[in-house]
């Protein structure tokens, strides 16, 4: 099979990569503007250097794909409340041209990496796909407004589409260097650097944090058959910043001085996902609990340190 990866180069979309080079021709498509081509070294995939925006491009790269993954994004909430205009491109239109790209070249099915971020303030918990998805950052409604397209592209067209709505996905390879980056990913960084950490508000807010190797299985699977419409892809269960801090300095086996600042604008309090829906229709059930995958985390951070 051919499958295509858009953001193959980035956090999520090069572990999608990896697992799909075992078995089959994998191209990838990134315009490097927060991948990195190093998340690809030593795997057999075909790099195209390029963006989603650029409609041709994906017409002439998907022929005769079978399938695509499509994480291309500008992943960030504040970027998109700094910038609508481009998160709406790169998003939204960049959506639009992977759906148009893959029903013009005949690729069965397209899986989106959709976000958690739909469900906005709402502090029904948990999350359940058929709540009214109440979004509000530019973010939020680019990828709403992503999952409403690939749903029209069924409809109308035939082309499969299935929508992934992560949640706190971390892992290996997840950049640490922005403000913005994963909590994880910073964790680690600072952890393993001996620097303090900080965290916003009391520490008691949650998240559904799910390591990238469950994110990949959720993938495969999405892609499979003619399985279609919108997934949770979490653990289903809620962890505390307080408790992470702990949980990976015992896993990192020091300990760093924790910081307290003021909460961040616009944080959300509560995070947690009802995973009913993938369990049942996508037979996926995370495999890996959180602090396996930070162990395995903290030790890709930094073999050496570690
Ligand atoms: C996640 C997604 C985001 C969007 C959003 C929807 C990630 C990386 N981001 O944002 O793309 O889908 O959910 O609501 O998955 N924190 C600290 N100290 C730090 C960094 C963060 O305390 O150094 C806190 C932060 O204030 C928040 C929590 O950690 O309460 C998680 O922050 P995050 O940036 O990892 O992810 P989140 O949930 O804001």
């Amino acid at each position: 099979m051919k499958y295509i990866v858009t953001g193959g180069a980035g956090f999520i979309g090069s572990h999608i990569a990896e697992a799909l080079a075992e078995r089959h021709e994998v191209v990838v498509i990134d315009d490097f503007s927060t991948g990195h081509p190093e998340n690809l070294r030593g795997f057999d995939v075909t790099l195209v250097e390029g963006s989603v925006a650029d409609l041709p491009l994906l017409k002439e790269t998907f022929a005769g794909a079978d399938g695509v993954f499509h994480e291309a994004a500008i992943a960030s909430v504040p970027k998109s409340v700094a910038d609508p205009l481009a998160t709406h491109e790169a998003n939204l239109t960049g959506t639009l041209n992977v759906l148009l790209a893959a029903r013009d070249a005949g690729v069965r099915k397209v899986v989106f990496a959709s976000s958690s971020a739909v469900y906005g303030e709402s502090p029904e918990l948990p999350k359940r796909e058929g709540m009214l998805p109440e979004p509000l950052s530019p973010y939020a409604v680019s990828k709403l407004a992503g999952e409403h397209y690939a749903a029209s592209f069924s409809r109308l067209y035939g082309l499969h589409a299935a929508c992934l709505r992560y949640f706190n996905v971390f892992g290996p390879r997840q950049d640490p260097s922005s403000p913005y980056s994963g909590v994880i990913s910073i964790f680690a960084d600072r952890i393993l650097a001996g620097e303090p950490i900080t965290i916003y508000g009391d520490g008691e807010q949650t998240r559904d944090f799910v390591y990238v190797a469950d994110v990949v299985r959720a993938n495969l699977r999405a892609m499979e058959g003619n399985v279609e419409g919108v997934f949770n892809i979490a653990c289903g269960r809620t962890t505390t910043l307080n408790a992470l801090a702990e949980t990976m300095m015992r896993a990192a086996g020091r300990t760093v001085e924790v910081r307290h600042a003021e909460a961040r604008a616009g944080d959300i309090r509560h995070s947690c996902a009802d995973i009913t829906r993938a369990r049942e229709t996508l037979g996926w059930t995370p495999a890996w609990g959180l602090e396996e995958g930070l162990a395995r985390t903290i030790q890709a951070a930094d073999p050496q340190r570690v």
